[in-house]
């Protein structure tokens, strides 16, 4: 069993898209784990985004993830780190397939409403970077259960 970090971003959470966007979480069977709404400091926000320090787009990324507050989740499930990549699609909105939720709501790459973690060693990073362990929650989905 996998755990993924998830965030809605500040243009998601100004268009109103939390609700739409936990749904479809949710509604694919996958389990919440944590849930935060919080304004994210620069410091954090750095250390999210430490892969592209340096690339010519980092300090407007930065800029842009600390704009606003953010719905930062924990979800879990099998495989859950690439199911999540799948729902969320592609980066850029050429790119993401119908269907997805940048997809079906993003027309920007810079504003692309959503992040998920791209591999297992940045889900523990990013999970770690925003949630401590008492703030992730234990416990038995029916749906795994009941037979
Ligand atoms: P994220 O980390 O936000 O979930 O997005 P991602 O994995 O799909 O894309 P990534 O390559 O990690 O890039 C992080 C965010 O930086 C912005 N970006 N701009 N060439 C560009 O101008 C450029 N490339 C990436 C995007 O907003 C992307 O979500
Ligand atoms: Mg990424």
């Amino acid at each position: 069993m996998e755990r993924t970090f998830v965030m809605v971003k500040p243009d998601g959470v100004q268009r109103g898209l939390i609700g739409e966007i936990v749904q479809r979480f949710e509604r694919k069977g996958l389990q919440l784990v944590g849930a935060k709404f919080v304004q994210i400091t620069k410091q954090q926000a750095e250390t999210h985004y430490q892969e592209h320090h340096g690339k010519d787009f980092y300090e407007k990324l930065v800029a842009f993830i600390t704009s606003g507050p953010v719905f930062a989740m924990v979800w879990q499930g099998d495989d859950v780190i690439a199911l999540s990549r799948q729902m969320i699609g592609r980066t850029s909105p050429l790119d993401a397939a119908p269907g997805t939720i940048r997809g079906d709501y993003a027309a920007h790459t810079n504003f692309n409403l959503i992040h998920g973690s791209d591999s297992p060693e940045s889900a523990s990073r990013e999970i770690a970077n925003f949630f401590g362990t008492d703030e992730l929650v234990t416990y038995n989905k029916a749906i795994q259960t009941w037979i």
